[in-house]
C-alpha cells in the first residue's frame, strides 16, 4: 500500500516535470498524444527515484548506535538557528531538528546539485497541487534518510554518516525558504 502511494505520487510529479518545459516554452504541445510517452514516464520515474535515492556524493543514512555527536538544530520562521557545521570524514551525526516556527519546515542534507534538484521537484509538486507536508512526501524521501519534514512544534531526528570531504548544504526546500536564507553550510574534512 505504501509503495503504491509512493508510485502514484512520483507519477504525478513526473507529469509535472514533463509538462513543465512545454508550458515554459509556450509550444502548447499535447504531450498526452505523444508516442512513447509511457516509456518517457517510466524513464522519468526511474530517474527521479535514482536521483532522490543517490546520496553517495555526501554520505548515507547512519546507524544511531554509531553516532558520535548529536547536533540540535532549531527551525524557525524563516531560518535555521545554525548556519554552519563542520564534521570529520567518516563521522556519524545524530541531528535533532526542532521546529519552533508556526509553519512547516524541512531539513535536507545534500550537496548543491542535490538541493537544486530537490527544489525543482518541490516547485513541480506545488504546481501539481500537492502538499509537501503530506506523509506521501516524507515517504518518498524515507529510503535515502536525508530529509525530515516537520509540522509546527514537531521534533524529529535523522542520523547521517558523512563519507566524503567537501562543502555541503543543509536546507529547507519548502518554496521560498532557502531563498531567504533557510539553509546552512556543512564542511566535512
Ligand atoms: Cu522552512
Amino acid at each position: 500500500m505504501k509503495h503504491a502511494i509512493r508510485k502514484s505520487f512520483l507519477m504525478a510529479v513526473a507529469l509535472g516535470l514533463l509538462a513543465g518545459p512545454a508550458v515554459a516554452a509556450g509550444e502548447g504541445h499535447d504531450h498526452g498524444s505523444m508516442p512513447g510517452m509511457a516509456d518517457d514516464m517510466t524513464g522519468m520515474m526511474a530517474e527521479m527515484d535514482r536521483q532522490m535515492a543517490d546520496t553517495s556524493a555526501f554520505g548515507h543514512k547512519g546507524d544511531a548506535a554509531k553516532a558520535t555527536r548529536t547536533v540540535e538544530i532549531e527551525a524557525a520562521d524563516i531560518r535555521f538557528g545554525t548556519t554552519g557545521l563542520s564534521f570529520n570524514v567518516g563521522e556519524t551525526v545524530r541531528f535533532v531538528v526542532v521546529n519552533n516556527g508556526e509553519q512547516p519546515h524541512e531539513f535536507t542534507i545534500g550537496d548543491t546539485a542535490y538541493q537544486e534538484t530537490a527544489r525543482k521537484m518541490m516547485r513541480h509538486m506545488i504546481e501539481m497541487g500537492m502538499d509537501p507536508a503530506a506523509p506521501e512526501h516524507a515517504a518518498m524521501h524515507a529510503p535515502a534518510g536525508n530529509t525530515l519534514t516537520l509540522d509546527a512544534g514537531e521534533t524529529k531526528e535523522l542520523v547521517w554518516t558523512f563519507t566524503r570531504a567537501g562543502t555541503f548544504e543543509f536546507s529547507c526546500n519548502l518554496i521560498g525558504h532557502s531563498e531567504v536564507g533557510m539553509k546552512g553550510r556543512i564542511v566535512v574534512g
